[in-house]
């Protein structure tokens, strides 16, 4: 058995949830994983091109910190690992499916593809398919709500920017240079990491000098919190403080959460570097079943509401293919439009 670093206790006790949140959760995690499920049949069916990174097992992550947020209104940064970050965010699954076909109809015109979903009216900043493409994105997002706020005297302006990660990304030279910038500023913005341990086939520990990523928010003046991200009400516990910090002025926060991503690192990635016995630590965590026991022996939900909402997400899922399948290619002479943004 591989050595697994030992998850933070989580003292469920200081949990409030109603059953409304509880359901939204459940829905949202559940949305994610059997669409990254029917994502991965289609690609096989060759209805997809290119790349595509499914984000099963890390559920917890998206929907802990999204559904913290203001929908519409703060702004969200992913990476190429982007479905579900999108689906949390609101964008219609209809709209990623046929973008995922390279559709007119999807949330990028079908130019953009698995990694590059984008919706400015949801605020997403989008998918980025170089590592850690997205931290000085999202750092100059949330630069622009400060400067509106301070400089513009817009209170309005309290937007709080949401920068999603992963652990080979936060050895990159962005990382530091934005952390440093967004300390040093005050920026209301949260560095998700997720630390899935494994940067396609690199072990996070064997490339990097210090793996507890969290610990490096100390050097930038910066809290840094390290949260089982397997856990969504863990997750959603250190969100609700981290944006209440950034939207107070206070300044950002570093969140490592530790995951595990349940497939390869993309559909064309055999898998066959990380061993069975972690493989099998990690899905005995499952996050999904985790929230279900949860809302069930807290007499919170019964497991026949659990169903009727898979029933209804695979409705969902299902009415989003047809609707790809159904949708215009581009237009071969529009090509180049949408290349700068029109009115
Ligand atoms: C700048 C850059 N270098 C290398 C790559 C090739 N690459 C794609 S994904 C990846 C691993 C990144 O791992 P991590 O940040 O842990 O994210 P995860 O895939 O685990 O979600 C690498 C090296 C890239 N896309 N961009
Ligand atoms: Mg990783």
């Amino acid at each position: 058995m591989s050595s697994e670093r030992i998850l933070p206790t989580f003292d469920m006790r200081s949990i409030h949830l109603t059953k409304d949140e509880g359901l939204i959760l459940y829905e949202d995690m559940l949305l994610g994983r059997l669409f990254e499920d029917k994502c991965a049949e289609m690609y096989y069916r060759g209805k997809m091109f290119g790349f595509v990174h499914l984000y099963n097992g890390q559920e917890a992550i998206s929907t802990g910190i999204i559904k913290a947020l203001r929908p519409s209104e703060d702004y969200i940064a992913s990476t190429y690992r982007d479905h579900v970050h999108a689906l949390s965010s609101g964008i219609s699954p209809r709209k990623i499916m046929a973008e995922l076909f390279g559709k007119e109809t999807g949330c990028s015109k079908g130019r953009g593809g698995s990694m590059h979903l984008f919706s400015r009216k949801h605020r997403f900043l989008g998918g980025y398919a170089f590592v850690a493409e997205g931290i000085p994105v999202a750092t100059g997002a949330a630069f622009q709500s400060k400067y509106r706020r301070q400089v513009m005297n817009d209170n309005n302006s309290d937007q709080v920017t949401a920068c999603f990660f992963g652990d080979g990304a936060s050895n990159n030279g962005q990382f530091f240079e934005c952390l440093n910038m967004a300390a040093l500023w005050k920026l209301p913005i949260i560095y998700i990491v997720e630390n899935n341990k494994w940067a396609i086939g690199m072990s996070h520990d064997r490339a990097t000098s210090q793996p507890e990523i969290y610990k490096k928010a100390a050097v930038f003046n910066m809290v840094g919190v390290e949260v089982d991200g397997m856990d969504v009400l863990a997750v959603r516990q250190v969100a609700k403080e981290a944006i209440a910090r950034a939207r107070a002025g206070e300044g950002p926060t570093l969140i490592e959460a530790l995951t595990y991503r349940f497939r390869g690192h993309s559909l064309a990635d055999p898998d066959e570097l990380r061993k069975s016995d972690e493989k099998k630590f990690w899905e005995q965590k499952d996050p999904i079943q985790k929230l279900s026991n949860y809302l069930i022996s807290q007499n919170i939900a019964n497991q026949a509401e659990l169903d009727a909402i898979q029933k209804k997400v695979k409705e969902v899922i299902d009415d989003a293919v047809e609707f790809a399948e159904q949708s215009p290619e581009p237009k071969a002479n529009e090509l180049y439009r949408y290349v700068f943004v029109e009115d």
